[in-house]
């Protein structure tokens, strides 16, 4: 998508400290942390949010998720643990179009909101 951020970060249009990057899935860190560790992995397919994820995703979903549990081991904040969030839509806060993991750790994290 031409005027996406994360769809540029991905054409290397725009900079950002990447942490992983396959053909599939990209991560880098966010530009405005909320914890130590807060790192983004993002599907390279342009899907806007959860709601826009379809059957043919599946392997691409469950994929992220692996991606997330490597990144932690090799990053060396599995034991520690972490959080996955995905934000979806106008209540979340959503703020970039195109579908993304937030993943936070490195610290004692807050309140768990559900
Ligand atoms: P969300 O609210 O779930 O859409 O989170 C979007 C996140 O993306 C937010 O935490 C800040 C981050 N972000 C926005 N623009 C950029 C950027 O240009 N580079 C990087 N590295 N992160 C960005």
């Amino acid at each position: 998508m031409e005027d996406c951020i994360f769809c540029k970060i991905i054409k290397k249009e725009i900079p950002s400290t990447i942490i992983y990057e396959d053909d599939k899935v990209i991560a880098f860190n966010d530009v405005n942390p909320a914890a130590p560790i807060h790192i983004l992995v993002v599907p390279k397919k342009h899907i806007e949010t959860l709601l826009d994820v379809s059957d043919q995703d599946n392997e691409l979903i469950s994929y992220v998720y692996q991606i997330i549990n490597k990144i932690a081991k090799e990053k060396g904040f599995a034991n520690n643990g972490f959080r996955v969030i995905v934000n979806c839509g106008k209540d979340s806060g959503q703020e970039v179009m195109h579908i993304h993991f937030h993943v936070l750790g490195g610290k004692k994290l807050g309140d768990k909101i559900v």
